[in-house]
């Protein structure tokens, strides 16, 4: 069996289906073997993939694995922490580990060389795999991180794929294509409400939903409004919260709401990117768009003045897009827009409701939301 083949064949036996994944060169010939092996998704960043994993565990202890390159952990440090391991999320994390064998690009030496204190000051566990002989602790690292709740990077040096013959390159398809989605023209007015009012209004509508919320005031307020066992509110990782609510919708029926904003979806507008390209049929995006970073002191974001979110869910092939400033009109939006995956930008005015912290810790949140899914 090939080195491939035998990796493979241990995430099987692990019971992985998904596998989300952002290139290397040196595995290339894993990755053009995944799409026939598991449900694979590739990513335009990795931290998305904590995201999506988040979703897919949290709903229906999905078994997902990470596969990217170690530059690739970098991007995703936060997630990593202030999502999957606050919320027990099992996320092993296949790391073609670049800059510490025969490296020939110098950018890749200075990660290469913290890749393990990196993984200590995080207190995550990991498996260096040096040699072919090392690849079967990759089984041992699988059934650690289902069984015990848990991040684990198995970090792979060059070495490993030496051997490797190169498979078929892939055959790509003519790209020439229509694009179909209209730009948009319109005239943004000022708004009359608060993210709070809008809130308020649509609490009937948000009732008996499942609700993944926007870090900070957000979700504060919407604890207020309306809380219930199958709200998730984020409590970290900016950015990362319409990936959770599309890791959910892969796993439910049901309608799955998601309150983001204009700070968070700017930070990973990449999120809306995988969204367009999964397309789920139950996943309504309420991008409130207050034109600021409301939580953290209303600070402006290039969404105030200059940048339309609207055009960029569009951009990436979101098609049922519209802009409301009430929650009348976001509760007519919901029902005449067409079925599918929704995006409406919600105008309002920067305020935040003064309100104490959600008296839940992240575990209690946690649970009682995976509940939904017993
Ligand atoms: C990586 C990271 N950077 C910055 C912050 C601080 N932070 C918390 S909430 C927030 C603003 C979010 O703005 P937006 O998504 O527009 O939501 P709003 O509060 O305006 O409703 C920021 C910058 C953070 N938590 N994480």
């Amino acid at each position: 069996m090939n080195v491939e083949q035998e990796i493979i064949t241990y995430l099987k036996q692990a019971n992985v289906k998904t596998i989300y994944s952002v290139p290397c060169a040196k595995i290339q010939n894993l990755l053009k073997l995944l799409p026939t092996n598991f449900e694979h998704f590739p990513l335009t960043r990795e931290e998305e993939g904590i995201g999506l994993i988040t979703g897919e565990y949290l709903s229906g202890r999905n078994r997902c694995a990470l596969i990217m390159q170690n530059g690739g952990l970098g991007n995703s440090i936060n997630a990593i922490m202030s999502l999957a391991i606050i919320n027990k999320v099992p996320l092993p994390m296949i790391i073609s580990w670049r800059g510490v064998y025969n490296e020939k690009i110098a950018a890749q030496l200075p990660m290469g060389k913290v890749m393990v204190p990196l993984f200590k000051a995080m207190d995550i566990p990991y498996v260096e795999i040096l040699e072919e002989s090392d690849i079967p602790k990759i089984k041992d690292a699988l059934d650690y991180s289902f069984e015990n709740e848990v991040p684990y990077g198995i970090l792979c040096s060059p070495k490993i794929w030496e051997n490797s013959e190169p498979l078929p390159a892939i055959d790509y398809f003519d790209r020439s294509r229509e694009i179909s989605t209209a730009p948009l023209k319109k005239v943004i007015k000022k708004p009359s409400k608060s993210r709070f009012e809008i809130l308020q209004g649509l609490k009937s509508y948000l009732k008996d939903k499942i609700i993944i919320s926007n870090i900070g005031v957000p979700s504060k307020e919407l604890y207020a409004v309306c809380d219930q066992k199958s709200n998730f509110y984020m409590t970290g990782s900016l950015g990362m919260v319409s990936l959770i609510g599309m890791g959910v919708a892969k796993n439910t029926q049901k309608k799955v709401v998601v309150i983001d904003g204009d700070g968070s979806i700017l930070t990973n507008p990449n999120a809306l990117c995988s969204i367009g390209q999964l397309q789920p049929k139950n996943l309504t995006i309420l991008a409130i768009d207050n034109g600021t970073h409301g939580s953290t002191g209303n600070q402006i974001t290039p969404a105030y003045i200059k940048v339309d979110l609207e055009s960029i869910a569009r951009g990436f092939e979101i098609k049922n897009t519209a802009s409301a400033y009430s929650s009348e009109e976001v509760l007519s939006l919901v029902e005449s827009l067409s079925d599918g995956l929704k995006f409406i930008e919600v105008y309002c005015f920067p305020k935040n409701e003064p309100l104490q912290p959600i008296p839940m810790s992240p575990m209690e949140i946690r649970d009682r939301f995976m509940n939904n899914f017993e």
